[in-house]
């Protein structure tokens, strides 16, 4: 099983396991708008983002986080004309699908991101994981450099429910434990979760998976702007059990060395 723990002590042996934990190209790192290089690019094309994601999506608790799995469409729904939403532009090398949506989140509202944005550690980070088209599996894909794209998303405390966010939120009490897993039958656009938020401003470098197997397949575009979420919405997340059914909070990874990698910040 792939049985790995946030603690301090647990982070420092991922790579006994898992070589790559230990490389040279390793998420997540700290973003300063200081230290990043401005680059005129595109920003990155969201198609199908308003699309309704294809049934039947599953949310998991799987210990460490929780995961929204999203469906591969079957030759129906192909012939249909659906597609699975994907992205291309900014430094993306090729057009990549979402695979899946999962979150890291802390015990305190100072800390739970897992990038830190100009010194700052948001309260929840979010990532939308695709898959290089050119790789059939996710699997297959993390075993190159341009196997993968994440594009992160931040969150910070803020009165009021986030109404995209309900979507998920309102059902995490059916997943307490790990290794739960509930079917949705509403589904959701992920454009709704990322509304508001100002996608012609992101920094992109090349780095991780910030978990075990760590694979240096990952193209990272990170989204400053932050997503507003309420006190209940977070506490929902916090009330969730670890594999070791401990509270599953703070499951960020350390800050990882930037080493001799480049940031890229957007300008128009
Ligand atoms: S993250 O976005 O860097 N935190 C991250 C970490 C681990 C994964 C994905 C993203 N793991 C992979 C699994 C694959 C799975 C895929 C998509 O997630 O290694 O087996 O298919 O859910
Ligand atoms: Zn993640």
């Amino acid at each position: 099983a792939n049985m790995f723990g946030y603690s301090e002590p647990n982070q420092r042996r991922w790579s006994r396991r898992h070589g790559h934990c230990a490389g040279k190209t390793q998420s997540p790192i700290a973003l300063h708008v200081s230290k990043s290089i401005p680059l005129h690019m595109p920003a990155v094309d969201m198609i199908g983002y308003h699309n309704l994601l294809p049934h039947p999506l599953k949310l998991v608790n799987n210990g460490h986080t929780v995961s929204i799995t999203i469906p591969k469409l079957d030759d129906a729904a192909k012939d249909n004309g659906e597609f699975m939403p994907y992205v291309r532009g900014a430094k993306l090398p090729g057009e990549f699908e979402v695979e899946s949506v999962h979150f890291h989140w802390g015990d305190k509202n100072n800390r739970g991101a897992e990038h830190v944005v100009n010194d700052i550690r948001y309260t929840m980070e979010m990532h939308i994981v695709h898959r290089n088209k050119k790789y059939k599996t996710m699997s297959e894909a993390l075993d190159y450099a341009d196997g993968g794209a994440v594009l992160g998303f931040f969150f910070n405390l803020d009165e009021d429910d986030n109404n995209g966010l309900q979507a998920i939120n309102r059902h995490l009490h059916l997943i307490p434990d790990a290794n739960n897993e509930v079917t949705l039958n509403v589904t959701f656009s992920l454009a709704s979760i990322i509304n508001g938020v100002d996608i012609d401003k992101f920094y992109t470098y090349k780095g991780s998976l910030t978990t075990p197997p760590c694979s240096e397949a990952i193209t990272w575009v990170l989204y400053p702007d932050p997503i507003p979420i309420s006190p209940k919405q977070i506490s929902r997340f916090r009330q969730l059990a670890d594999v070791q059914d401990g509270a599953l909070v703070d499951n960020y990874r350390q800050l990882q060395p930037l080493g001799s990698r480049r940031v890229f910040m957007r300008v128009g």
